[in-house]
């Protein structure tokens, strides 16, 4: 067991628990905002899981874009037009987010999408969206592929001028965890996914990375996204004595996976991405050392942020804004700066959505999370991140930084 990452625990470091609950107690967004003497209505999209597994994170998503929308409605971002936000769920499967982006898709209304929160739906909902010439900014997805294509890293190819995206990806989020980990001595790692889409390209991204620095994968293994009991990955992991696993799937499966692992004796740490950065990774079993890599840096220590942070307290919105909320927020306000070029003149919303997206390839503002601007595939220009640490049962944040 690699003890030194298990004191890294004990240091004093910036709580990331705002992060991560809920303030207030309403429990339904509220109406999207009054807008003077509005006439014509534009709709913005969710797609998200806002019922089951992941739906803390989802609501966080729909609850800061529905912030963004009544802050433009209140300040009268887009003279004449009233935002309205149209949030669906999408449960974290792809066939439901793909009904969801066709039942979008045929409100001429709707102008834009924030989502989704999995790469995985994410693969089903972008065609029917650029089918439909409608704007879609994910906060979340990170796999690289979604951007670039399957060559990503040789033979980079965007597959739709419709898609662009608030947070970095995995081929910069698994190699700056290999460096971390490199970096605390660990030369071991063990490594598991749920063999979906980004769960196995981080995993990937990141056992190039460490095995690149010197380090060793002692096994490579995986479950299924709905598996409870981990007994038989475990004891095949344990047999190669890793000093940590590294994980590629979401909190659902990683907090028991890690109780799980403690208990059957292999007290290491274990190390996933954003998919594991939640209170609920901590609530289902996750324990002091474990880590998570997350995008940006902790918002709750950004001058930046103070508006949304701000902002979303005074909604009293019954959920935390969780990983994704200053992300999806600065999604939202993309959209919402498109939209003040793409609507200005235009008679009606539907007649927009082409001129929305080629409004976003230029946006460009200060956001909660920073600069908020696309690079020539759709993918944030933004790369920091950050490595957090349960400590004392929360989440507190490492090292901020950009790969090296
Ligand atoms: N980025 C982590 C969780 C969402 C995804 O599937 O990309």
């Amino acid at each position: 067991m690699n003890t030194r990452l298990f004191k890294l625990a004990g240091v004093a470091v910036v709580a990331a628990s705002l992060a991560l609950t809920g303030c207030g107690s309403r429990t339904e967004p509220a109406a999207s905002g009054s807008a003077g003497g509005a006439t014509k209505v534009a709709k913005i999209g969710v797609i998200a899981p806002l019922s089951g597994d992941l739906s803390a994170l989802g609501l966080g998503i729909r609850n800061s874009v529905d912030l963004a929308i009544r802050q433009a409605n209140e300040s009268g971002a887009i003279p004449g037009w009233k935002l309205e936000l149209a949030a669906e769920d999408d449960e974290a499967k792809p066939d439901t987010g793909k009904n969801a982006a066709t039942k979008l898709a045929s409100d001429d209304a709707v102008v834009g999408v924030v989502g989704t929160l999995n790469s995985s739906v994410a693969q089903s909902v972008i065609p029917v969206l650029d089918s439909a010439k409608i704007v879609q900014v994910s906060p979340a997805n990170t796999n690289p592929t979604l951007t670039k294509g399957a060559d990503f890293l040789t033979a980079p190819k965007r597959p739709n001028a419709n898609y662009f995206r608030t947070c970095t990806t995995d081929a910069v989020q698994g190699p700056f965890a290999a460096q971390y980990l490199l970096g605390e001595g660990v030369k071991k790692v063990a490594t598991i996914h749920d063999k979906k889409s980004y769960g196995q390209g981080l995993v990937s991204e990141f056992s190039k990375a460490f095995t690149a620095g010197g380090g060793t994968i002692v096994a490579a293994e995986t479950i299924n996204p709905d598996d409870k009991n981990f007994s038989a990955v475990i004891s095949k992991v344990q047999g190669g004595a890793p000093e940590a696993v590294y994980y590629g799937g979401e909190y659902p499966q990683a907090g028991p996976l890690s109780k799980q692992m403690k208990a059957a004796g292999l007290k290491v740490p274990v190390m996933g991405g954003d998919g594991i950065f939640s209170g609920e990774f901590i609530k289902l079993g996750g324990t002091d050392g474990d880590l998570a890599t997350s995008v940006g840096a902790p918002v709750e220590t950004l001058e930046s942020a103070k508006p949304f942070l701000e902002g979303y307290k005074a909604a009293g919105f019954a959920e935390g804004y969780e990983a994704y909320g200053a992300y999806s927020y600065d999604a939202a306000n993309a959209i919402i700066n498109a939209l003040k070029v793409s609507l200005k003149d235009a008679a009606d919303a539907k007649s927009a959505r082409e001129a929305t997206i080629t409004a976003m390839a230029s946006v460009s503002f200060d956001g909660a999370t920073g600069k908020v601007a696309f690079d020539e595939f759709g993918d944030s220009v933004s790369r920091v991140l950050t490595v957090y640490a349960v400590t004392n049962g929360a989440w507190a944040a490492k090292k901020t930084g950009e790969l090296k």
